[in-house]
């Protein structure tokens, strides 16, 4: 417990080892102010918006916390290169990566004094961006929402933590201190939520997409996209009915591109969660509650801490559990 606070809290300056997923259109000044405030690091998501945007949005933030907070740029977005020229201007704290490999970026934000800390799927990229810098990785498992990769947090986990010699920090179907405990043992030094951030109280998404997820139940989430290469964690409705169907029937990479094209955005800011896409993790069934960012970070850590409590003792003692 000290160990993974110590390497992460003391990396990143901040008090609890915990990160806020960097979700598209939905992580905003608000919610990332609020989880940085709260002990942890709170990220604004560029999403695909463009690098003006994102400025906006990280001074934003700047106004409403003195503590350190990070930018996720999802390299899929055609703006990724402005933004990171922007942010090595800028100079956020940290910088996360999504979706692709930040290797062309990493001298020039290691360069401005940004920890760079990628998303990662497999052990081959985190062995790559580790020799390349990383200060560390996030591995994210496929229990995660919106864009996945193919392993599980249970198998990604430890055999990153082997692989690259800088601290991991676990993602996907992380809900609670039990998840975050896993984890720890697992290897990582820390954990990064976003589906439990999505109803925090400081988090604008539409009260629809919010009421979506209090009520999803373990078996609501599916995977659109595997078909043409760019699999998306979303909760099941009538849009994922349709474009599963289409997907069957063998529509094209550029047909399906042009049919999720706004939908992301009809959910977060329109509220329509009947045609939009509801991006979430696993985890959904697991959150029943609005609180605010500190309130889930201290829960968290405080059931961490009664899981070290306990069951260490018992099993280091030798007894059975
Ligand atoms: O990036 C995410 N999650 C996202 S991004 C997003 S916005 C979007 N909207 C529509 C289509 C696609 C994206 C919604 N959710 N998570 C981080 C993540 N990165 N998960 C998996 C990966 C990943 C996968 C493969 C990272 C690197 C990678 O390697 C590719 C390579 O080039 O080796």
């Amino acid at each position: 417990m000290t160990d993974c606070r110590e390497d992460i809290g003391g990396l990143l300056g901040i008090s609890y080892p915990i990160i806020q997923g960097g979700m598209a259109w939905i992580a905003d000044s608000s919610l990332a102010s609020a989880v940085s405030n709260g002990g942890g690091l709170g990220l604004i998501a560029a999403g695909s918006a463009d690098a003006d945007f994102v400025r906006e949005a990280l001074r934003r933030t700047r106004a409403l916390t003195d503590k350190p907070f990070g930018v996720n740029v999802m390299l899929l977005n055609p703006h990724a290169d402005a933004i990171i020229e922007m942010l090595c201007e800028e100079k956020p704290a940290v910088v996360t990566t999504g979706a692709g490999n930040p290797g062309k970026y990493m001298a020039a934000l290691k360069g401005a004094g940004i920890k760079v800390i990628p998303v990662v799927a497999s052990v081959a990229l985190a062995v790559r961006l580790a020799r390349n810098g990383a200060d560390a990785l996030i591995a994210e498992g496929q229990e995660a929402g919106g864009h996945i990769g193919e392993l599980t947090t249970m198998a990604l986990i430890p055999q990153v933590a082997d692989a690259a010699p800088v601290p991991v920090i676990a993602a996907g179907g992380i809900g609670d201190g039990r998840g975050a405990a896993a984890a720890f043992m697992l290897g990582a030094k820390g954990v990064q939520l976003g589906t439990r951030f999505l109803v925090a109280r400081e988090c604008t998404v539409s009260g629809a997409y919010k009421e979506m997820i209090l009520k999803a139940k373990d078996t609501d989430t599916t995977v659109t996209g595997r078909s043409t290469g760019h699999p998306v964690r979303v909760l099941k409705n009538r849009m994922t009915r349709e474009i599963l169907s289409l997907e069957s029937d063998g529509l094209s990479p550029e047909e399906f591109e042009q049919r999720m094209a706004g939908t992301l955005r009809a959910a977060v800011k329109d509220g329509d969660v009947t045609h939009g896409s509801v991006m979430s993790g696993q985890i959904a069934g697991l959150v029943k509650r609005e609180q605010t960012a500190a309130e889930i970070i201290e829960e968290i850590f405080r059931e961490v801490k009664e899981i070290y409590e306990s069951r260490a003792f018992i099993c280091g003692a030798g007894r059975p559990v």
